[in-house]
């Protein structure tokens, strides 16, 4: 069959940044081994993202078009599903990704163009509904479908997470790998990998699509896809997108020995996320000795109550050991809070501020709480629990950089925005500080958060890709 996949471009259109989706490259890897004919649409690097879709939709003529999207983008991915369906109304739409996962039947039910959901991972099941729309089979035995029957949505039960040992390498020849920017750094490029899946923490603000079980792969095939991946891509840098990159001290330390051995060190550099629970000095210089250059690691808050109440079982003298024994090593370091969260009030919000100048990483992000549907974090703003307001459903906002989906009661969304960028401000206008952030980005991605810091203060609402505002009355409820 000919599928076309994408992840849209957000409805805000400054605050695209274009990025490899790893989901997607393995997604086409799977049906390009079944034999299906499959094409990418790279909506982030589009000029006229629906204009051009269209036309490709044209050329391509597919029979299915698969959406991949985050809860920002499924209200543009619900509408290309529609103008697609106008079109050309034999062409099959499915949704797959964090936002059907969270809310299978409500996503069907909200965006009537999708024919089908699937829940969490889809390599293995995509194939299976495929064939039985080839076959004209009944879809009851697709694990992890959200389909349309009879009028009513059905939810058929989740399948098993992918095996990693069988998947393919994910098909990046069907991506402009040229056109990505590298990560930390002006130019180059970097080549995205997973070595691992699934996370076994409970943090209450996320949503895990591949599951609390972790599941590896063998360190040696990483590494042949290391090498083969930066030969074939030209890419002097890796970036490693496991949630926890050190999650297993011995596999970490294996790995990493192995890079040595097989002389990555010097070629390469690389980046990877981790938590300041589950490193270690030792564990950190092997890293480094392996070409490791900047690590993230999420902080989330300076207040150890708040710390607690989002279940990050983290304490700040971890974060001090944790960025200080980096600093010793020669590593970087990017750590990121959220401000707004569970328990939060105008106290804390101000001490994770301060927390985070007396850390003082590299780089660091400070994030809106967004209260994403299916998890703790978001139960919890729906009932308006641990000093949390939630401010709309308006999904196209539910994006931590922008302003808040969410307030305290006694801290305003409107503080909490100015709190933001002048931590932001106050945190990058010293000259080091200023000059990594100078030695990481293009000009022109420099105009581009610029715009996006404009555009936000701004408040500029939603827009479609159609360029009207969304009339669907449930995403813009004014909860108070
Ligand atoms: C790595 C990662 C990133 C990387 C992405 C790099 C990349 N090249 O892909 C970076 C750091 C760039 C990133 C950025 C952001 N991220 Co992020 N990220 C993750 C993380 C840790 C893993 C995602 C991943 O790659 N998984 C592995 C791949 C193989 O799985 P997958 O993408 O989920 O795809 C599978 C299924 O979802 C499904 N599927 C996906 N699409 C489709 C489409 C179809 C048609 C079908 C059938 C199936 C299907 O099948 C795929 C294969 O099995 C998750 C947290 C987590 N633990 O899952 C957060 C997560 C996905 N990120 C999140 C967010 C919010 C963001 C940002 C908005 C944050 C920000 N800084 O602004 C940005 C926006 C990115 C964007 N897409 O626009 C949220 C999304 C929540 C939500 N409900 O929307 C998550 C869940 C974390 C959280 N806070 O809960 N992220
Ligand atoms: S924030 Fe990181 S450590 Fe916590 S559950 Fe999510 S992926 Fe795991």
């Amino acid at each position: 069959m000919k599928i076309l996949l994408l992840e849209p471009a957000e409805g805000l259109r400054y605050s695209n940044f274009a990025i490899p989706q790893l989901g997607l490259a393995y997604l086409a890897a799977r049906l390009l081994e079944a034999r299906h004919e499959v094409r990418v649409f790279h909506a982030a690097l589009a000029r006229d993202p629906r204009k051009e879709l269209l036309a490709e939709v044209d050329a391509f003529q597919p029979e299915v078009v698969g959406f991949s999207a985050p809860t920002s983008k499924v209200m543009t991915a619900g509408d290309l599903a529609a103008d697609i369906k106008q079109t050309a109304p034999h062409v099959k739409t499915i949704v797959g990704g964090w936002h059907v996962t969270a809310l299978p039947r409500e996503t069907l039910a909200s965006f009537p163009a999708f024919d089908f959901g699937f829940v969490g991972e889809a390599e293995d099941y995509i194939l299976t509904l495929l064939g039985a729309l080839q076959n004209g089979d009944g879809l009851e035995d697709v694990p992890g479908l959200v389909w349309r029957r009879d009028g009513e949505i059905a939810a058929n039960p989740p399948g098993k997470p992918t095996d990693l040992q069988t998947l393919p390498r994910p098909a990046w020849h069907l991506f402009p790998m040229d056109r990505f920017a590298p990560m930390y750094r002006a130019h180059g490029r970097d080549y995205p990998m997973m070595s691992g899946r699934g996370c076994p923490f409970r943090c209450s603000f996320c949503q895990r699509v591949t599951g609390a079980v972790v599941r590896t792969r063998d360190i040696n095939d990483v590494v042949d896809e290391l090498f083969a991946g930066t030969e074939r891509w030209q890419a002097d840098g890796v970036q490693f997108l496991d949630e926890t990159f050190t999650v297993n001290a011995h596999r970490t330390n294996a790995l990493c020995e192995l890079l040595i051995e097989r002389g990555v060190p010097g070629r390469l550099i690389w980046n990877c996320t981790s938590r300041v629970d589950t490193i270690s000095r030792e564990m950190l210089a092997v890293m480094k000795r392996a070409g490791c250059r900047v690590i993230l690691l999420g902080m989330e808050s300076g207040n150890q109550h708040v710390l607690e109440g989002v279940c990050k079982n983290t304490t700040l003298q971890q974060g001090l050991s944790a960025v200080r024994w980096c600093r010793e090593i020669g590593l970087l370091t990017d750590v990121s809070f959220v401000l707004g969260l569970p328990r939060d009030n105008r106290h804390t919000v101000r001490e994770t501020v301060a927390f985070s100048r007396r850390l003082d990483p590299d780089f660091v992000s400070y994030f809106s709480f967004v209260p994403f549907p299916g998890t703790e974090g978001g139960r919890l703003a729906e009932e308006g629990r641990e000093n949390l307001r939630l401010l709309h459903r308006d999904w196209s906002r539910y994006q931590p950089q922008l302003s808040p989906t969410c307030e305290l009661l006694d801290f305003s969304a409107r503080r909490l925005v100015a709190l933001r960028y002048r931590a932001y401000l106050r945190f990058y206008l010293r000259p080091r500080k200023f000059f990594n952030l100078l030695a990481m980005f293009r000009p022109r991605s420099m105009l581009r958060v610029f715009a996006r810091l404009v555009g936000d203060l701004a408040g500029r609402g939603p827009r479609s890709e159609r360029g009207k505002r969304y009339p669907n009355k449930f995403h813009f409820v004014r909860l108070r």
